[in-house]
């Protein structure tokens, strides 16, 4: 067995890992306990990676390039000469004819530095066009637009480090401890050494990073300029003011008074939702602490006022001087592993590279003479949103998109369909061929993904770091950059360009790239140029800036008051609440929050592969408040259709108290191709985009929820034995089957042995659409299945056993088995004992069938109902990890334990 150590590819806390290989197979995952962002340790999902790269995913992933002739034919196989120079015709045709500009790329955060840097020179050096975005547009780019309007550039300038050093974590639109894992980790110990520090969290929803809080802010969604405002105007009431820091390192705090003075807490509570001492209490913590960090993310960034939130938050910590010191400033978690890379190489449209602004003429210059190119295009590029209207109404022709879903993460799904079905040519660069967009994409390139790739990403504390590759690439995969270096001379050739292009791309690896984007850094806020790659393999990661001559990064920028902006002073900026795109209505009268799941990454194309990441919430269910289930005469379980503007969606509901009546919260992992029937989660979010940063509003919308009543619920279940089968395939074979169903959720659950399970509603009047359940779910031989019918009250059940081990479920009208059904299935126990219950309507067999609850802790595997038995019986915390370990591991499910404990019944 051999070590590499590498990155791990989900968040941007950027976790180091040692990956465990043999051959051409990763057997192995665990945290490198050097690497300064984790010391070891990594979350659910990394602790998975491997599980993630099992030899079975091989039937998903994108292996060979693929094209098709024409819209309608199917994609076949084809080299890569035949694949690149196709395009390569296709883009320099319509560059000729419409000029650069209707062709246009869409990248991701999730690129490493080098293979970013590459896609920027190809579009804004070679081919003369700014239409490169990427996916960080719906992710940080009202951050970067508000870090650059207050602060004057785009630098996050905190660290890790610094949880350890403040008394007041302010944590803002952000579930830590779902969303950054690793990270509260780290607060979880900062509170343990330190239990004087006060935790203020704001979020609509009581999240489990809400539920560790001493004070809990549940605004209503949206409202944050109110709540941040009069903050400020109690600490310019109460004389909490920093004026010394005002005077001497800020500008515009008079325009911003002016505004503050309408915000009296009162107002805020109502507008917010809130209990007027609450916010009170907010500011004071947060400006008499010595030192408060603030950490956010989506819940600000993803609005059409995001940048605004941004400024107004940062505001705060201007005007109380929490800046620039240990434990204090405001800390914007980035979410991809190289968001921010993404930024630094100039990664969007409006940007250039090593943080130059495309609107700059003397960068726009800059840039040009050091790609020794006539210039770079003055025209900003179409932002995501912009970009997939432009391919809707036919002014982009051609897309090539790499290493993102649009097709299931861009809000307006109806649009961006209709956006990819118009288009004249979409290439497809991805790792897997199973997302929602390969299902648009005439070329499809095939990429290799983590653990075989090699190059750099920058993490939220502004640390690169390298990745590395252990074992060589699936098939016919290329690295990222070297299908866009190699596009990029073929396209070059056909522009009349050919020597340019050899020259712009003539590298033969990662390090010659990263070299290039190093030395354009020179000078500039994120000056790397005393970096080199034999520096990171010889010291580990590094922050930036870190320029020639330097002994080390920073590990916290402003500390000299300094700012970049043309007075070095930092700037407030006077922000107005402004209401959400979408406020409910009688006919929408709901909020709808979106968000994320612990065990999940976006449309899941690499963690819906491991069964046991489903475990902790099995399908998509949109979390709804008791009174609003009331109202409508629903129950938890119940299926609902779920309406905004701009579409619908079919799926369960779940009777939570975490969301406020009136308000209802959807994961938004799941996309169409898991939601027979619907576009996914973002059929619902509208395309409203924030006017500086052009971040669409993907956290909200208005919508009305009302019972789906069509035909009767069907459970279907079949345990997967991977020596014989490959469980990917028969979840494609079930989804081509079942395209006619009018609402399906289709998962994994199980952990060793995985099981297929598919959710519907038929009508017992549609036997063949039964059949298809039946046939998909290996149900069909009726020799070899018990069945139990009644006609009367619509009961239609089957069931198969293979040496004494239940295979197969399927139930039609009363479903109530489901739950310990699976369990027995997952678990391979003898179904004899059980045999007389398994078509029965009994939730739990009087032999105590194995039904668990929701799986907790996903290292030892251990339920919800032993750890509520446990809490019931007077176990403390400590004494259920001595007994079974759990949550003492990667600790991911500390903060739900705490919880469960906290809500426990107390004992005699
Ligand atoms: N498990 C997991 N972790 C991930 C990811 C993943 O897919 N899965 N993705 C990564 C990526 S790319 C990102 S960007 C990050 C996102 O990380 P986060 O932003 O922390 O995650 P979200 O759940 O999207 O949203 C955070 C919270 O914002 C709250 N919120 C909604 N509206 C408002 C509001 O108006 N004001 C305030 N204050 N809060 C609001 C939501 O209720 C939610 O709890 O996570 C990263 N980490
Ligand atoms: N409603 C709602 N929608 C949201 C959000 C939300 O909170 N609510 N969050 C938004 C945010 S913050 C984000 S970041 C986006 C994420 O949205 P996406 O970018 O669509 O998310 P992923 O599913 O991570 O897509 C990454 C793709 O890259 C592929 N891939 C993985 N590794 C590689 C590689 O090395 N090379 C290549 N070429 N491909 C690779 C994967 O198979 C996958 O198809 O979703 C956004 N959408
Ligand atoms: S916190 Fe989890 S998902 Fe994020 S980088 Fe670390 S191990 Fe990966
Ligand atoms: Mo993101």
């Amino acid at each position: 067995m051999s070590e590499t150590q590498s990155t791990c590819c989900y968040c941007g806390v950027g976790c180091g890992v040692i990956i465990e290989h043999e051959g051409d197979r990763i057997i192995g995952v665990r945290g490198d306990p050097e690497h300064p962002a984790n010391f070891g340790r990594l979350c659910t999902k990394g602790s998975t990676l491997h599980l993630s790269a099992a030899p079975e995913t091989l039937a998903v992933r994108a292996r060979h390039p693929q094209m098709r002739p024409h819209r309608d034919a199917p994609r076949s196989r084809c080299d890569w000469d035949t694949a690149l120079d196709h395009v390569a015709d296709r883009f320099a045709a319509i560059i000729a004819e419409h000029g650069p500009d209707a062709v246009a790329f869409y990248g991701a955060g999730q690129l490493l530095t080098e293979d970013y840097y590459v896609f920027n020179k190809l579009a804004k050096g070679l081919i003369g066009t700014n239409n490169l975005d990427t996916n960080s547009r719906l992710c940080m780019s009202s951050a970067v637009a508000g870090y650059k309007m207050s602060l004057g550039a785009d630098a996050p300038p905190c660290s890790y480090a610094d949880i350890d050093h403040a008394d007041c974590l302010f944590i803002t639109g952000s579930n830590t401890a779902f969303a950054h894992p690793i990270a509260f980790r780290r607060i979880e110990d900062a509170r343990e050494a330190n239990p004087a520090m006060k935790l203020i969290v704001v979020d609509p929803r009581r999240t489990d990073t809400a539920e560790a809080a001493d004070l809990f802010l549940p605004l209503l969604p949206g409202t944050d300029i109110a709540l941040y405002n009069a903050m400020l105007h109690v600490m310019l009431w109460e004389g909490w003011i920093d004026t010394a820091y005002v005077d001497a390192h800020t500008e515009g705090f008079d325009a911003l008074k002016k505004v503050v003075r309408e915000y009296t807490p009162a107002m805020a509570a109502e507008i917010c939702g809130l209990r007027k001492q609450d916010i009170e209490t907010a500011a004071e913590w947060f400006a008499t602490a010595k030192a408060t960090l603030s950490l956010y993310c989506q819940g600000l960034n993803q609005y059409a006022s995001g940048t605004h939130k941004n400024s107004a938050l940062i505001n705060l910590h201007l005007a109380s001087g929490h800046i620039g010191r240990p434990g204090a400033g405001p800390f914007s978690l980035t979410g991809q592993p190289n968001a921010m890379g993404g930024r630094e190489v100039g990664g969007l449209a409006n940007l250039l590279s090593a943080h130059r602004d495309l609107s700059n003429p003397e960068h726009r210059a800059e840039v040009a003479r050091f790609w020794g190119v006539d210039d770079v295009p003055a025209e900003p590029g179409k932002s995501a949103v912009e970009l997939f209207q432009a391919v809707q109404d036919g002014h982009i022709k051609a897309v090539w998109i790499a290493c993102t879903n649009p097709a299931q993460s861009m809000p307006h799904q109806a649009l961006i369909h209709e956006a990819l079905q118009r288009a004249e040519l979409v290439v497809v660069q991805d790792a897997f061929a199973h997302t929602e967009t390969c299902a648009y994409a005439d070329v499809l390139l095939p990429a290799t993904t983590w653990g075989e790739k090699d190059g750099t990403v920058t993490n939220s504390e502004r640390r690169i770091s390298r990745v590395r590759a252990a074992v060589p690439a699936p098939g016919e995969a290329r690295h990222d950059w070297a299908i866009a270096a190699d596009f990029a001379r073929r396209l070059g050739a056909r522009l009349g360009q050919a020597e340019l292009a050899e020259r712009l791309f003539a590298y033969d690896g990662p390090e010659a790239i990263w070299n290039e984007h190093r030395d354009s850094t020179a000078g500039r806020d994120l000056d790397i140029t005393g970096l080199s790659y034999a520096l990171l393999e010889r010291d580990g990661p590094q922050q930036w800036p870190f320029p020639a001559g330097a002994a080390m990064g920073k590990i916290r920028l402003y500390e000299d008051s300094v700012y970049p902006t043309d007075s070095g002073r930092a700037r407030f900026v006077a922000t107005e609440y402004t209401a959400t795109a979408e406020t409910p209505s009688a006919r929408y009268p709901l909020h709808l929050i979106t968000g994320r799941l612990r065990d999940q990454w976006h449309g899941m194309s690499r963690t819906g592969l491991v069964a046991r990441l489903y475990n902790h919430e099995a399908e998509p269910l949109l979390h709804m408040h008791a009174d609003d289930l009331a109202r409508r005469g629903l129950a938890d379980g119940d299926i609902v259709r779920v309406k905004s503007r701009q579409g619908a969606v079919v799926l369960k509901v779940l009777a939570a108290d975490t969301v406020r009546a009136g308000q209802c919260f959807l994961p938004m992992h799941w996309g169409g191709n898991a939601m027979a029937g619907t576009l996914g989660i973002n059929a619902l979010t509208p395309d409203a985009i924030d006017p500086y940063s052009k971040q669409p509003e993907l956290k909200h919308a208005a919508v009305q929820v009302e019972t789906f009543t069509r035909g009767h619920p069907v459970v279907a279940m079949r345990r997967i034995d991977t020596a014989q089968e490959n469980p990917f395939e028969v979840m494609a074979q079930v989804r081509e089957q079942l395209a006619p169903l009018p609402y399906a959720s289709l998962t994994l659950t199980g952990r060793e042995t995985p099981v297929v399970m598919l959710q519907s509603r038929v009508d017992i009047d549609e036997p063949a659409l039964i059949a298809a359940v039946d046939a998909a779910f290996g149900l069909d031989d009726a020799n070899r299945t018990l069945s139990y019918a009644d006609r009367r009250r619509d009961i239609a059940k089957r069931a198969r056993i293979d040496d004494d081990v239940l295979m197969a479920v399927r139930l039609v009208g009363e479903t109530r088995a489901a739950e310990w059904l699976a369990q027995l299935m997952i678990v391979g126990a003898s179904a004899a004992p059980m045999r007389r219950w398994l078509l029965a309507p009994v939730t739990q067999p009087p032999e105590g069938g194995p039904t668990r609850g929701k799986v907790i802790c996903n290292c030892f595997d251990i339920a919800e109902d032993a750890i509520q038995a446990a809490f019931a019986s007077g176990e403390s915390l400590e004494q259920l990890q001595a007994r079974t370990r759990c949550g003492t591991n990667c600790g991911s499910c500390l903060p739900e334990l705490k919880r469960l404990k906290a809500h426990a019944p107390a004992t005699a």
